[in-house]
């Protein structure tokens, strides 16, 4: 009597996920490097389903049924790969090893080259939805191999959330793919919470509403086109009330934002191709300015306005209207960001695959992303999400309110990294003609960098340091 599939690493995601795939009629071999965890877990929930405890790795693998399929949830990182080699060593070609941690793509895509040599079929799961998620349905990124796909996407299939009857679970691409798509997600929720943050800061520094006033507006915006798990639970964040203080729990919070670097790997990626993810970098470099005690101490004292609140509850739709705007911008360049990806890596991502599985059991899963789905499957070839119909009429109409946040951000000196650095990446985008030809011609100037012309075609150079006539390169 073999199991269907196995999961190592039973700390809280990989408790879950087995959890998770026994309620589902799945047979589970569980193991654990300290043995402690996998006996608590089998002795608390084996009642839940049907599991194969294992103390050690060999007879973990001799409890799979082949082609074996088996999934590691651990630390990512060294250990990831000390997992991956004594796995690999106990397994035969056609063989399956799913990581479902946090792991980079790189270190994805260098672990499924070298595992493919063997025969052995390697998948990068990203798993998102946290403990709860592993337990009641993650949103699952997997990618490897379309011949494990067929093995492994009807269990994940299966684990999965489901919106709407559909699995938030689908075949993402080859190699690394999985992985990269769950860091945009993962990035992009960095965005979405800055955005956030800055309507809590401007709306109570400029139009004075307390915590649980904002939490009122936020339960409101979230029976509208904003409603998401984020905005959802910043109203529960913003209503918690410190029993020991009688504050709002957000009072007494140290302001200073901690990461574990999936946005940052977002950013880094994204200089590496090319593409402004400005929502995402101004998120990083947020939580970043909040981590200096020392120099926020010494700056307390630099000048600022003097105006003080400057607007009662008028701001509220205003701001709501900015944060709609300023979200679209910031998926939009994560999806760029993600085609830019597929392109470079041969991929051949299906971003409206992507919205899809990303609606239910994680973390940005939101109404928004049924949009995004409907904007691909229209046009698959999209240059941008800001110009799909459905978006450019929701940016057409909150573009002045959006210019009237940021101003008043500016006039009273709350910082709206967020706010302001998407208006200046729309009105980029729109501009006919961009200061880009100065630059042009100033790096022409100092290092023969040439320029194009408008208006022929070539490669040009000014004799800037003699008789500044132009030749062409
Ligand atoms: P942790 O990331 O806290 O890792 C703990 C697990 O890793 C334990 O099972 C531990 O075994 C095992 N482990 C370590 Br540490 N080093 C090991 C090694 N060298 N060999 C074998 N096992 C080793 O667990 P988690 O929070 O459940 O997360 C698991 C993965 O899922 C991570 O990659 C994480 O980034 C990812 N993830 C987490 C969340 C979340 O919400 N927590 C969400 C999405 C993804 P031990 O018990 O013997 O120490």
């Amino acid at each position: 009597d073999l199991a269907d599939i196995g999961v190592t690493g039973l700390a809280v995601m990989g408790r879950n996920l087995a959890r998770n795939l026994a309620r589902h009629g799945y047979g589970v071999a569980v193991h654990n490097r300290s043995a402690g965890k996998t006996r608590a877990l089998v002795e608390e929930f084996g009642h839940e389903g049907t599991f194969h405890p294992a103390e050690d790795l060999e007879s973990f693998v001799a409890s799979l049924k082949r082609p074996r399929r088996a999934i590691i949830m651990v630390k990512a990182g060294a250990g990831t790969d000390a997992v991956i080699e004594r796995l690999a060593a106990l397994m035969e070609p056609g063989d399956m090893i799913v990581d479902g941690g946090n792991a980079h793509f790189e270190d994805t895509r260098r672990r499924e080259a070298a595992l493919r040599e063997r025969g052995i079929h390697f998948v990068g799961a990203g798993i998102s939805g946290g403990e709860e998620g592993a337990l009641n349905g993650p949103s699952i990124m997997p990618g490897g191999s379309r011949e494990s796909y067929e093995a492994l996407g009807p269990i994940l299939e299966d684990i999965a959330a489901k919106v709407d009857g559909v699995p938030c679970a689908t075949y993402v691409g080859p190699d690394g793919a999985g992985h990269f798509v769950k860091m945009v997600h993962n990035g992009i929720e960095y965005a979405d919470m800055q955005l956030i943050a800055e309507s809590y800061d401007l709306l109570r520094q400029a139009s004075g509403l307390s915590p649980a006033e904002l939490a009122g507006v936020f339960r409101e915006w979230n029976a509208g086109e904003l409603e998401s798990y984020l905005i959802e639970i910043t109203a529960e964040v913003l209503d918690q009330v410190d029993a020991g203080t009688g504050r709002p729990l957000v009072d007494v919070i140290v302001d200073r934002a901690e990461q574990k670097g999936t946005g940052r790997w977002t950013v880094q990626s994204a200089l590496e191709l090319g593409v402004p993810v400005t929502g995402i970098a101004e998120a990083v470099f947020a939580r970043a300015l909040s981590g200096h005690p020392e120099q926020r101490a010494a700056a307390r004292s630099l000048a600022g306005p003097d105006e003080g609140p400057v607007a009662g509850r008028e701001l509220v739709e205003d701001v709501r209207r900015a944060l709609y705007a300023s979200k679209i911008v910031a998926y939009a360049q994560g999806f760029d960001q993600m085609a830019a990806a597929s392109r470079e890596y041969g991929w051949d991502l299906d971003l409206g695959a992507m919205a899809t599985i990303w609606r239910g059991g994680c973390i940005i899963r939101a109404r928004f992303l049924d949009r995004i789905r409907e904007a691909y499957d229209e046009n698959r070839e999209l240059p941008t999400l800001l110009t799909a119909p459905a978006f450019a009429g929701a940016l057409a109409e909150a573009q002045d309110s959006w210019r009237k946040v940021v101003a008043t951000a500016a006039r009273i000196g709350v910082p709206t990294p967020g706010f302001s650095s998407a208006l200046a990446y729309y009105d980029g985008l729109r501009r006919d003609r961009l200061p880009a030809s100065l630059i042009q011609g100033l790096r022409d100037y100092f290092g023969a960098h040439t320029y194009q012309r408008v208006d022929k075609e070539g490669v040009f150079h000014t004799d800037w340091s003699g008789d500044r006539a132009e030749h062409q390169a």
